[in-house]
């Protein structure tokens, strides 16, 4: 016996991710309904490699009473109209927008650092999932906090156009093409050219000089793993499609030689170990498309400060950061909370 399970979302980068996602792993599904937007109403998706393909329902209309949960990939204005909609109806709901997360009704959860606070998921019968650049790296922190506890973190993020969306993808590619044809690299979506370029700048700009995308890195780490770290983040978009990268920099609370933080991460949940010191032994971005581990590799000691360690870490935005997680959720939510016989 399985669950019925709605898709919001379903035309998006993610919402695609997330049928894929189900499909793979083979999430038990009495009954699927895909749903979005009135612009994409009609249109045909596939679930995964399945063979099986749904019409996209338009969520407007959409009952959600009877329906165990649904993974929502909409944006915060569609997600703020429906998700207490669907929650009050009893469909639980996985979030994948930034509206709910710092709600403290509200559990943000990556399954492999903070299972245990889905508990919480009652009080509004939401769940959120978090920002991607944060998600790949906190679970690269957690076996390194339980070992020697993170006291800081300096990260600088080399983000995938695919954050951005479809509309991002498709402008690294036409200014990518254009360039070589020799005709104008005109920015729309991004704020100035993306193709062959890196532009130290995603989400909208806070007062104190920093980013939104930045701010959600720091407010999102210490819910998630542990509101006594403190972390500052430099956030980047590079010319890559797929695949958001890290450099992340750590001071401990006690001491961790990065002999012993390879070992530790080698075995922890969620995490590839790729760290050979050698040409070509680490990962880079277009290797983890499709995966959905956080690759971990480059791991040293930081001399500079007490106790520090500096790793690189990769991971696919769509899936791990996304996509992925969200399913996790789920499979946890339906493990806990909504057992089926
Ligand atoms: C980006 N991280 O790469 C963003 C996309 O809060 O879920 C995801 C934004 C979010 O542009």
């Amino acid at each position: 016996m399985g669950y019925r399970v709605v898709v919001a979302g379903a035309t998006g980068n993610v919402g695609r991710e997330m049928l894929n996602i189900l499909a793979e792993r083979e999430f038990p599904i009495d009954e699927l309904a895909v749903v979005a937007s009135s612009r994409s109403t009609g249109d045909i998706v596939d679930f995964g490699e399945t063979g099986k393909q749904f019409k996209v329902q338009n969520i407007e209309h959409f009952d959600p009473t009877g329906w165990d949960m649904a993974l929502f990939a909409i944006g915060s204005d569609a997600t703020k109209v429906h998700a207490p909609r669907f929650a009050a109806a009893g469909c639980v709901v996985i979030d994948n927008s930034s509206l709910y997360r710092m709600d403290p009704d509200v559990p943000l959860i990556v399954p492999e650092v903070n299972p245990d606070a889905i508990d919480g998921y009652k009080a509004k019968n939401i769940i959120a999932n978090p920002n991607c650049s944060t998600a790949q790296m906190v679970v690269a922190l957690k076996p390194l906090h339980d070992a020697a506890t993170v006291k800081r973190v300096v990260v600088a993020t080399y983000q995938s156009v695919s954050g951005a969306g479809k509309a991002g993808m498709d402008e690294l590619f036409e200014q990518s093409r254009n360039i070589f044809v020799g005709d104008s690299a005109e920015a729309k979506k991004f704020t100035k050219q993306i193709a062959f370029n890196v532009i130290p700048h995603i989400d909208s700009f806070l007062d104190d000089g920093s980013t939104k995308e930045e701010w959600k890195m720091v407010v999102e780490t210490k819910k998630i793993l542990d509101p006594k770290v403190k972390v500052i983040a430099t956030c980047v978009r590079v010319p890559v499609f797929v695949g958001h990268s890290e450099a992340v920099h750590v001071e401990l609370e006690n001491e961790l030689s990065a002999e012993d933080a390879q070992k530790i991460l080698r075995e922890a949940p969620g995490i590839m170990l790729v760290d050979k010191r050698e040409d070509g032994g680490y990962v880079t971005p277009v290797e983890c498309v499709g995966d959905y581990a956080t690759f971990v590799s480059r791991v040293r000691d930081d001399s500079t400060v007490e106790n520090g360690l500096a790793f690189w870490c990769v991971s696919d935005n769509l899936r791990k950061g996304a996509a992925l997680n969200a399913v996790q959720i789920a499979e946890l939510l339906g493990r806990r909370h909504l057992k089926k016989a």
